[in-house]
């Protein structure tokens, strides 16, 4: 035993670390017990050499004392430390958790299906992959119809990499699904078809290549355009408000005839004029006809006993009337500080 194992020992010492009371007693029975390596020490004391006996009697005092205030400052430690688990309140409530919001083109299309509904529609869902016939078809397209070029409808292509046409594409409109209900049910036939469509288009703040519509479709036996004009005017009215006036102006879709847009009086103005209905007071909310013959006849349905009519209205164009959305991405973008606007809606 010589005076550099103390040293040794009181380094041991200072870094003695206990994380809890039973760490703490077992530095208690090592260094400061009876059986310890302090009191060991002391035992060997009596065969130091005369000369020694001092210094070394010095240096074991302190490397006691030094021992003893290291473990009480640690018990104080573990102390602290266990008051302040014991002060933590558990049975406090958390912060409130943000709990999300729905997505304003969920919301429009909920309205529009549940206005719908209280009239006897029921929805449809159908695949946004399609075929050329259930998009072009049997929808009364002609052969060569600017809609089924490649500039305007995204294609699948055959092989990765290559460009081949097939006539596998994206849905550039929800009537597909109703090409499928035709075929599947007879009249008489109420129903909605909501869902995303694809275009072949440039991605700006008015234009995307993919947006939402909702299509209806009723037929039945003597199905008439007054028929039409009274289902839209009372969607309307319950869309927008009941001041709310419509007018129809003559179109043409490929798929009814005879067609016609949509017009409802500006609810921003209530139609005495502004920005946003172009001074006109009128805005195009969607487009509508009479079920062309040839569709009916195309899906198996016949067009001598029956008739129907059938609308399409894009969601983006709806939302954007109700809350006023200028930049179409908005709506594909998931941009919290935008989404979280809808919190009470
Ligand atoms: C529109 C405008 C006019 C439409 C037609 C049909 C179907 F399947 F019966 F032929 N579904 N939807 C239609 C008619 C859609 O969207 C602007």
């Amino acid at each position: 035993m010589n005076i550099d194992n103390i040293q040794a020992i009181a380094e041991d010492i200072k870094r003695m670390q206990a994380a809890s009371p039973e760490e703490l007693e077992q530095l208690r029975l090592k260094y400061l017990s009876k059986k310890g390596v302090i009191a060991s020490l002391f035992g060997a004391f009596r065969d130091v050499a005369a000369e020694q006996k001092k210094e070394f009697g010095q240096k074991l005092n302190l490397l006691k004392q030094q021992a003893q205030e290291r473990f009480d400052q640690l018990k104080e430690e573990i102390e602290a430390q266990k008051e302040k688990a014991e002060k933590q309140d558990l049975t406090r409530t958390c912060d409130s958790i943000a709990l999300g919001t729905r997505h304003p083109l969920s919301l429009v299309k909920e309205e529009i299906i549940n206005i719908f509904s209280r009239i006897g529609f029921t929805v449809a869902e159908g695949p946004e992959v399609e075929d050329d016939k259930h998009v072009f078809g049997m929808l009364n397209f002609a052969p060569e119809h600017p809609a089924r070029d490649m500039q305007d409808t995204f294609f699948i292509e055959k092989e990765k990499g290559i460009q081949k046409p097939t006539d596998i594409l994206l849905r550039t409109h929800t009537s597909s699904v109703q090409t499928r209900v035709m075929t599947t049910q007879q009249p008489p036939i109420r129903v909605l078809c909501p869902g995303r469509v694809y275009r072949n288009e440039a991605i700006s703040a008015r234009a995307h290549c993919f947006f939402h519509q909702v299509e209806g479709l009723y037929i039945d036996k003597n199905v008439s355009f007054a028929d039409l004009r009274q289902a839209l005017l009372y969607f309307a009215k319950e869309m927008f408000g009941e001041n709310t006036k419509i007018r129809l102006r003559p179109s043409y879709f490929p798929f009814t005839e005879p067609s016609a847009e949509m017009d409802i009086s500006c609810n921003i103005c209530g139609g005495t004029g502004c920005g946003f209905c172009k001074q006109t007071g009128w805005v195009e909310i969607l487009g509508c006809g009479m079920v062309d013959p040839n569709v009916l006849e195309s899906c198996g349905i016949d067009s001598k006993v029956y008739s129907g009519f059938a609308f399409g209205m894009g969601v983006e164009r709806i939302a954007n009337l109700k809350y006023s959305v200028k930049d179409l991405r908005l709506f594909s973008e998931n941009d919290v500080r935008f989404l979280e606007q809808f919190e009470a809606c």
